[in-house]
């Protein structure tokens, strides 16, 4: 196959743009948790969409912020590094937002990047045509952009002329994943991704940011069809303890339940699913606690 293209693309933007929910759509599988929460995504994320002859591998990366703590620091350096060796680098905008200092800071950075840029305005279901048209204009002005798109990742609008605009740029190349493998995360991260992407949805307040997830165990069970999977959620304070216990442990509970429904159609099997809660103060800040939850 002499001439089989392939190439690496990494996803950029500010936090809650849409890039995760772009990733999976591009995939056509959920690979990437997504909430309406900021700072959802924390970690570098692959997802490769495979043709006869070529082979996308999309790096879905954090929301670009203003660090925090370590956890925040690290999340910066991922996205930061995903701009580097890719053939092309996907800067998402918010068609309702528009492009905002956070959204030019991180064009101006995108300047002298090394791989050519093409943006999508995302969320035009939710945006008048003026919004658009206005986040085109300021996006036309920052000059460098190769290519300039719109759409709408949720409602799968724009996606086709999106990939279609990413295949120029790829280059003869190796298939990099077979074709069947869709992300090379393990299912471990995973499962730990899906249930605190519930904790993230149905936790108020400051609690979800200082979430972190860890399975610990993942065994099956021999004499039946069935995944043991036992995970710790690790959270800053006794209070927040309390809160994702909830009264009578409801919370928990539900958490664990929607988590669940989502691992076993993952994993295509029945899954018992074992959460514990641990609180262990300033984890963010703590690298130990960084590298076991695999972020490093
Ligand atoms: N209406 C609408 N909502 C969208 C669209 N794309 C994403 N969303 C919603 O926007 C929110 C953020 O989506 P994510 O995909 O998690 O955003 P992200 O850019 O990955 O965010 P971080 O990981 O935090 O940087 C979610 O509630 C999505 O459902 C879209 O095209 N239309
Ligand atoms: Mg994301």
């Amino acid at each position: 196959m002499s001439d089989y293209r392939s190439g690496f693309v990494s996803i950029v933007g500010c936090p809650n743009v849409g890039k995760s929910t772009l990733l999976n759509k591009l995939i056509g599988q959920k690979i990437a948790i997504v909430t309406d929460r900021a700072q959802t995504t924390r970690n570098k994320i692959t997802g490769v969409l495979s043709r006869p002859d070529y082979q996308i591998v999309f790096l879905d990366t954090p929301g670009v912020t203003n660090p925090k703590n370590k956890l925040g620091e690290y999340m910066q350096k991922v996205t930061y590094d995903a701009m580097n060796e890719v053939e092309a680098i996907l800067f998402v905008a918010d068609a309702t937002q528009g492009v905002r200092e956070k959204d030019a800071a991180l064009l101006e950075r995108l300047k002298t990047a090394k791989a050519p840029v093409i943006a999508m305005i995302n969320k035009t279901d939710l945006a008048s045509l003026g919004q658009t048209n206005e986040a085109q204009e300021a996006l036309e002005k920052a000059g460098f952009l190769r290519t300039i798109l719109r759409g709408s990742a949720q409602m799968g609008r724009g996606l086709e002329e999106l990939e279609k605009t990413i295949c120029d740029f790829l280059t003869p190349g190796p298939q990099y994943f077979p074709d069947d493998m869709v992300t090379d995360q393990p299912e471990r991260i995973l499962c730990g991704e899906l249930i605190r992407e519930k904790a993230l949805l149905l936790l108020r307040e400051e609690v979800p940011h200082g979430i972190g997830v860890g399975v610990d165990k993942m065994e099956r069970r021999e004499d039946r069809d069935i995944m043991n999977v036992y995970a710790t959620i690790y959270c800053e304070r006794e209070s927040h303890k309390g809160i994702i216990i909830g009264k009578n442990g409801t919370m928990l509970k539900r958490i664990g339940q929607e988590a669940r429904k989502d691992i076993e159609w993952m994993l295509g099997c029945q899954v018992n699913l074992q959460l514990w809660i641990k609180v262990k103060e300033d984890w963010r800040n703590r690298l130990g606690m960084l590298h076991e939850l695999g972020y490093e």
